[in-house]
């Protein structure tokens, strides 16, 4: 590893006004215990300043020495001073000089340089290749036009060659980032350069069963869970589809229109504790969460372990069961619902906060059994609301997340027949929004198609519409903030879908706005996109109803083909 300050010498600038004085020589003097025969350097003296360079071996203990001469070569003026000098960036060292025979005092320092790269950052494509240039500043402003040492963290990623006394060429290898850094004197100038390559699709599975969500729990790196419409929890290690389910609960789960095996959760402690919470429309229409464990097989879990932990009544409409799952960064567990179906919510759910339909709930799985109130959900003291309710006004929050890095919970609710949308609160929020169905459907007035009374309503940050018999699409799929490694250009973006048009777009949302936003046509058309998953590196995947699971990968250019030789390999 190489590092900005790695060097035994450090180099520093020496500057004195001696324009007053009759001075016409300046010698620094350096001597330490470990140094056996003391350093001199002679700097110059042009138009009154004496300036130059002084290379000095890192420790403690140096004494530097100034001394000061006449034309006729007799000592005028002295200082001394002891100091640690280590390696990387000095603070500047004062010094003056008292005069030896009635003249007045140098002042003098010795001081870092520092180094600037231009570009301070860039961002490569795989093969691409950028100019870097470094100034070299010394402590008092002037340019030095000396040479720099590049070296780059990661050469993996991108390699640095030097290409004059101040300039490099960078060259991407593969996708990631590094940092470039040119040394001079000790003191380092960076770089930050990301490699980039576009995203492409790897299909890791097929002839899965309706599969509708892709999850890992936290700190597995080699297995995922695929939930499989029907009622099966089917296990991927290594991109590699087990033959036997973790879960199949095909006989207690309904699967008529939107119902079924909708959502999984593993529990943030799963790899001590072995509890996972699933979520599913049973045999007579009603949401149910469950907690199960795992059995003493890791990939098989226990299907006697099942503890309802809430239930919903669903009774009277297949569709919009909502049916994710999901821990929060402050561990509570977060449960998406649908209004309860038909269209329009006819019976009003979405808006009313003393029914479950139409939500987004918080539980505490932790505490009491089933499980306990989070003591700061927004309406746990405003009876008879239901204190389980984090946000409301939600038509059927198919698929929500939260941003890993900053934890802002980004909800995708499907509209009825006009409009999709996104809906984001950020981390520190405190729940309560009102998201607006079925007053609202997106920014459009939905009940009362005019004039709708939107105070107190929380607008989407991002709405499409369906355009013309659907051109655009009919239901949003909600995804995930990108928050993996592979692909750094795409760090922050929020991945979304949409089920009838089998399209993914991306958008970040900073500041309060959608920025960047941007699709993805070499994805192909997705058709029945049903789902984004999130592994514990941060990579996504998607699923799609005829049985596909994607990762999200970058394309890398094709390897060229191997050379014959006797050490040819793959
Ligand atoms: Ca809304």
């Amino acid at each position: 590893m190489i590092e900005p300050g790695d060097h035994r010498e450090t180099t520093l600038f020496v500057r004195a006004d001696v324009a007053a004085v009759a001075v016409a020589r300046l010698v620094v003097e350096v001597t330490a215990p470990d140094i056996a025969t003391p350093l001199a350097f002679n700097i110059l003296i042009t138009n009154g300043v004496a300036a130059g360079i002084v290379t000095i071996p890192a420790g403690s203990s140096r004494t530097i020495t100034l001394h000061a001469f006449d034309a006729g070569g007799v000592e005028t003026h002295r200082g001394s001073v002891i100091v640690t000098i280590r390696a990387g960036t000095n603070p500047t060292i004062a010094l003056v000089l008292a005069p030896l025979a009635g003249d007045a005092p140098i002042n003098a320092t010795l001081g870092s340089f520092v180094v600037t790269v231009t570009p301070a950052a860039d961002t490569l494509s795989i093969a691409a290749t950028a100019t870097l240039t470094a100034t070299i500043v010394d402590a008092s402003g002037s340019p030095v036009a000396d040479r720099v040492v590049w070296a780059t963290l990661d050469p993996g990623v991108a390699t640095v060659a030097s290409t004059g006394d101040r300039t490099a060429q960078v060259t991407a290898v593969r996708p990631g980032g590094t940092t470039v850094i040119a040394s001079f004197g000790g003191s380092g100038g960076t770089s930050a350069i990301i490699v980039s390559a576009i995203p492409t699709l790897q299909l890791i599975a097929t002839g899965l069963a309706q599969p509708l969500y892709v999850t890992q729990p936290p700190t597995d790196t080699s297995r995922l869970f695929i939930l499989e419409k029907p009622g099966r929890i089917r296990v991927i290690r290594n991109d590699t589809l087990l033959a036997t389910p973790f879960l199949d609960i095909t006989s207690l789960v309904a699967t008529g229109g939107e119902q079924g095996l909708l959502g999984i959760a593993f529990h943030p402690n799963y790899a001590n504790n072995g509890q996972f919470f699933i979520d599913y429309t049973d045999l007579a229409g009603d949401i149910q969460v469950v907690r199960y464990t795992v059995s003493t097989d890791p990939d098989i879990a226990s299907p006697g372990s099942a503890q309802t932990i809430l239930s919903v009544s669903h009774p009277t409409y297949t569709n919009h069961n909502g049916g994710l799952v999901r821990f929060g960064l402050d561990g509570y567990l977060y449960i998406g619902v649908g209004d309860g179906g038909g269209e329009g919510d006819p019976s009003g759910n979405a808006q009313s906060t003393t029914v479950l339909l139409g939500k987004l709930l918080r539980i505490d799985v932790d505490g009491v059994s089933p499980y306990g109130i989070p003591a700061d959900n927004p309406f746990v003291s405003l009876a008879p609301a239901r204190p389980e309710i984090w946000a409301y006004g939600l038509r059927n929050p198919w698929r929500f997340s939260f941003d890993r890095a900053t934890g802002a919970l980004y909800i995708a609710d499907v509209g009825q027949d006009l409009w999709e949308e996104v809906d984001v609160q950020p981390g520190a929020s405190g729940g309560g929004q009102n998201y607006g169905w079925n007053v609202l459907e997106g920014n459009h007035c939905f009940n009362p198609l005019t004039d709708c009374n939107t105070v107190g309503l929380v607008p989407p940050v991002l709405e499409y519409s369906h355009g013309v018999n659907d051109a655009n699409g009919c239901s949003i799929t909600g995804g995930y903030v990108y928050r993996g490694t592979r692909l750094p250009a795409l760090v922050g973006h929020y991945f979304y879908g949409d089920y009838c048009g089998g399209w993914v777009r991306s958008f970040r949302y900073l500041n309060g706005a959608i920025q960047d936003q941007r699709d993805y046509p070499q994805f192909g058309t997705l058709l029945a996109l049903t789902s984004f998953g999130e592994d514990t590196r941060g990579e996504l995947y998607i699923t799609t109803w005829y049985g596909n699971v994607w990762r999200i990968v970058p394309a890398l250019p094709t390897s060229p083909a191997p050379v014959t030789t006797t050490q040819s390999r793959r």
